[in-house]
């Protein structure tokens, strides 16, 4: 059977406000043709769809469109579990439509799925957390457990238990299968060691973890959550990552999804990678006339920029304005280097009062400059206004 792994699709998620709807729909195209040309059977995508618990219904639809398209109306399965972004009675709300096209939502852990017919398999048994699939002859088992933490498990377990309950949970639930059958097992967890230390509070959110060994032993094992791709070997173990960068952090890394060709007695991995759609970088430049002149330069390039300036004064508004022309300019970072400018700030502050008020005058106005009664009357009134603050 031919297996696609994939996760932390995230839909919907924002980079500081800018939509990345676009760069996720020509993600789900590009798996459309994966699932083609690798003539798989099976996808499985273990966590995090969408990236809140509120996804907004832009973000639905394209998962509603996506699971349309991937599962080719029934002839080709889908597995899916909740993450911890996920609310999972919300991504589950949509399973009995989907079941028709062979769509497999778990809304918890331990959930006894109905055996039946979904689309063009067969699931001929079924236990809790676990579904015996048989499509075209070929049988497989299946074992899930949705991100897992005291409320979706409803039980309490302190912390040195927590990857030994877990430990316990996988291999009862992967035990179960008495068929000869070949094993999956997808959950969406932490795997401790799978990433560099620095990242471990970001990628985590405070969630806790298992260890390599707490896995058990199964043909392969589709882990979602971290989102930088990386294999468990000896466990047949994998993370297919994110499909796409969401943060900066994530551009020192390739994206990928997985096409598992697995049999009773062999099972092969192959990498596939997905194409960056819209790269995130990050520039650094001296001043202000080099960051606009950066920006114009990367005015049609297809990146999402933090662009980083050195300066000794603050960027005027116009400055700021100028830069920002360039719509993929997701941040402006100013580095301030100033050791001598000290002494100077207490002047500085009402000088720069005016001048704000200069340009805040010009933006509103089509570039003219207020006159000079305009900006007595205005330095009047915050004078006015510190004398009433210091009463
Ligand atoms: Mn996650």
């Amino acid at each position: 059977m031919k297996i696609l792994h994939t996760s932390d699709w995230h839909l919907g998620k924002k980079l500081e406000g800018q939509s990345r709807l676009n760069e996720q729909k020509k993600f789900i195209d590009a798996l459309e043709t994966i699932v083609d040309t690798e003539n798989i059977d099976l996808i499985l995508l273990a966590g995090d769809i969408y990236d809140t618990y509120n996804p907004s219904a832009e973000a639905e639809k394209l998962f509603f469109d996506s699971i349309k398209i991937l599962s080719k109306n029934g002839e080709v399965g889908i597995v899916i579990i909740p993450g911890n972004h996920d609310n999972p009675q919300r991504l589950a709300s949509v399973c009995s439509l989907a079941k028709d096209y062979g769509v497999i939502i778990y809304e918890r852990a331990f959930q006894e799925i109905p055996i039946g017919k979904y689309g063009c398999f067969n699931i001929y048994n079924s236990n809790q957390g676990g579904i015996f699939i048989e499509k075209n002859g070929e049988k497989i088992y299946i074992y899930t457990l949705p991100f897992p933490s005291e409320t979706t498990l409803n039980e309490t377990f302190n912390d040195i238990k927590f990857n030994i309950r877990i430990k316990e949970i996988l291999e009862e639930g992967v035990n179960q299968n008495k068929d000869g059958i070949p094993t999956i097992l997808m959950t969406h967890i932490y795997v401790a060691g799978s990433m560099g230390e620095g990242d471990v509070a970001l990628e985590l959110g405070g969630a806790r973890a298992i260890g390599v060994d707490d896995l058990p032993k199964a043909n392969y094992i589709a882990l979602g959550h971290v989102h930088k791709p990386m294999s468990f070997k000896n466990k047949n173990a994998y993370y297919c990552g994110s499909p796409i960068e969401y943060r900066v952090t994530e551009n020192k890394f390739d994206k990928k999804v997985f096409a598992i060709d697995i049999s009773k007695d062999k099972t092969t991995v192959k990498d596939i990678l997905l194409e960056n759609y819209k790269p995130i970088r990050e520039y650094t430049v001296m001043g202000s006339e080099e960051a606009i002149k950066k920006s114009e330069e990367l005015s049609n390039a297809n990146e999402w920029i933090y662009l980083y300036v050195k300066l000794d004064t603050p960027l005027t508004n116009s400055e700021i304005r100028k830069i920002k022309n360039n719509k993929n300019i997701l941040e402006i970072i100013p580095i301030i280097e100033t050791k001598e400018n000290i002494i100077e700030v207490s002047n500085y502050n009402e000088q720069n009062l005016e001048e704000a008020f200069i340009e805040f005058f010009k933006e509103e106005s089509d570039g003219l400059e207020p006159n000079s009664n305009l900006k007595k009357l205005f330095l009047s009134l915050i004078e006015e206004g510190e004398k009433i603050e210091t009463n």
